[in-house]
């Protein structure tokens, strides 16, 4: 037997790598009307919209996906509506303070900036979820987009 890793070896590898290919095979559909490939924010005079990028003295806690003010936003496969999300305190910002709570693919995300048609029930991959709000009404110069955020606050990145 020597030279041959131990039998133990092969058996492990087979069920991690089942999971890890499921895990790997989740995307994202598109997400708003006008932008079939889910292009992504880069940036502009308000920041950069990828995870991580700064905001202030934190980093940016989701991705941030192009979408035209009052654009449909879509859903990105089968997904349950779990309620609503408070984006911001701020009363100056108040008219794109909301957002929705989804699960779906084994998933937990939200969507911000988003007013939704509903905030419980199911909605089918590509079904409209709402409407983007009027983000340069607050943000002037902005790209506009639709910011795409775990639940748990890991990279969505991946997903895209
Ligand atoms: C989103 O909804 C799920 C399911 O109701 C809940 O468990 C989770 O705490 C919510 N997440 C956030 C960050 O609000
Ligand atoms: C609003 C928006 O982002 N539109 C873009 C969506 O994606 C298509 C294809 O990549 C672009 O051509 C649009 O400009
Ligand atoms: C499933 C569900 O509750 N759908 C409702 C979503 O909201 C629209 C109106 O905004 C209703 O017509 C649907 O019945």
């Amino acid at each position: 037997m020597k030279g041959f890793p131990p039998l133990s070896i092969y058996l492990w590898s087979i069920p991690s790598l089942a999971v890890l290919s499921e895990c790997e095979t989740v995307k994202f559909g598109q997400l708003c009307s006008g932008n079939s490939s889910n292009r992504r924010r880069t940036g502009d005079r308000w920041g950069r919209g990828q995870y991580g990028a700064r905001r202030g003295d934190r980093g940016h806690q989701g991705l941030d996906i192009v979408c035209n003010d009052g654009a449909i936003v879509y859903a990105p496969f089968d997904v349950k509506l779990n309620g609503k999300v408070i984006v911001y305190t701020d009363p100056k910002k108040a008219a794109i303070n909301n957002g929705i709570n989804l699960s779906g693919e084994g998933l937990c995300f939200k969507l911000f900036y988003v007013k939704p048609d509903n905030y419980s029930g199911v909605v089918k991959k590509g079904q409209r979820i709402g409407t983007l709000l009027t983000m340069q009404s607050v943000y002037p110069g902005i790209t506009s987009h639709v910011h795409v955020q775990m639940c748990d606050k890991s990279d969505p990145t991946k997903f895209f």
